[in-house]
């Protein structure tokens, strides 16, 4: 299996997030990505190529163009205001409060486009998550052109990222962004399925209202985790969307038992939808020593995972996205990439 990597995901290196009401150090660092691909070439999984440059237009067919300009321009005017830290949001637009009118201060604009302050935005964060979409194009590419699957370890990650907003780590989704690109080289019907720990409501949201895009997402539930305010299993699509949409939330302690019959159940649904794509958001915060994280899978079950979806028989990209047991983020994520490969 080919990989897709390039260094500019180090330009994403934000100092601090809020967690646990204080501003620690970012659990979303360049250190995941060079891990993950220093497993890649350990193990021999197969040829690392960096990516091809797509430029906005496959970004504007996901993103809106208002949040895109706001990204790209976000750290300038940052800076432009004197700032000399990373910068995060301070309020959000809750129940009542006025979503149609878009503040004209750069702090105004990133409270307007973001949904935590986990997320901030740096010197290099526009540069690290265009990369990113990249990456994660150039593999859609390659699949398309006959692939059997292709690993785009993409960095910053992306499904938390909707089409106006962006939060979790994320800024692009660069699954959405593949998706879509599938979509518009031919593709009838893609399926996307979720595998990181939180839910990809990112994800979910681009494609809620479509039939074209199935949205398949197992995650720890709403009632406990991060991002709180979506992922319930009544959430099943709306109008031509209705019935694409498809959660598993799992309660806390979840362990291999429980997230692989939900795996089943998922790869049950993709396999009855008769995609002719799938797009796979890898995040492996479901390791049972992540320090975020509330699942308890171990790092055998990875092989596991990836034997499940390569049972599918579907051309399949991998986008990489969570995962914060750093040290075995590598072992884990490429776990996945082999068992796929030795099931094939
Ligand atoms: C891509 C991705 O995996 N984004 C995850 C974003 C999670 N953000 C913070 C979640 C905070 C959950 N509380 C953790 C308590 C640890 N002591
Ligand atoms: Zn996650």
């Amino acid at each position: 299996m080919k990989t897709i990597y390039t260094d500019d995901h180090r330009l994403q290196n934000g100092k601090a997030e809020l967690i646990d009401g204080k501003l620690l150090p970012c659990f979303e660092m360049p250190r995941r990505a060079e891990i993950v691909i220093a497993r890649v070439r350990e193990v021999g999984l197969g040829e690392v190529l960096p990516p091809e440059t797509f430029g906005r237009a496959p970004l504007e067919r996901v993103h809106k163009k208002s949040f895109l300009d706001f990204l790209e321009g976000a750290w300038a005017a940052w800076t432009a205001a004197g700032r000399d830290w990373d910068a995060l949001p301070l309020v959000w637009q809750v129940r009542g409060l006025r979503a149609d009118r878009e503040p004209d201060s750069i702090d105004g604009k990133l409270s307007y486009f973001s949904f935590d302050a986990g997320t901030p935005i740096t010197a290099g964060t526009w540069q690290a998550a265009s990369a990113a979409a990249d990456v994660a194009l150039t593999g859609q590419k390659l699949v398309g052109q006959g692939e059997r699957a292709v690993f785009s370890l993409c960095r910053p990650p992306g499904h938390h990222a909707a089409r106006d907003y962006y939060g979790g780590y994320c800024f692009l989704n660069n699954a959405a962004i593949a998706a879509q690109a599938f979509r518009e080289s031919g593709a009838a019907k893609v399926a996307t399925l979720d595998v990181d720990y939180h839910h990809g409501n990112g994800t979910q949201t681009i494609f809620y209202d479509r039939p074209d895009v199935l949205f398949c997402s197992l995650h720890g539930h709403p009632s406990q985790e991060f991002p709180f305010f979506l992922g319930y299993e009544d959430e099943t699509g709306e109008g031509e969307g209705a019935g694409f949409n498809v959660n598993y939330p799992l309660h806390w302690g979840s362990g291999w038992d429980t997230w692989s019959g939900a795996l089943d159940d998922a790869c049950r649904r993709i396999g009855a939808y008769g995609p002719e794509a799938l797009v796979v958001s890898l995040g492996v915060d479901t390791f049972k020593d992540d320090p975020i994280s509330q699942f308890t899978l171990d790092s055998p079950n990875y092989l596991e995972v990836g034997q499940r979806i390569a049972a599918l028989g579907l051309p399949t990209l991998f986008v990489m996205e969570g995962g914060y047991a750093v040290e075995e983020i590598g072992v884990n994520a490429v776990n996945v990439l082999m068992g796929f490969e030795e099931a094939n």
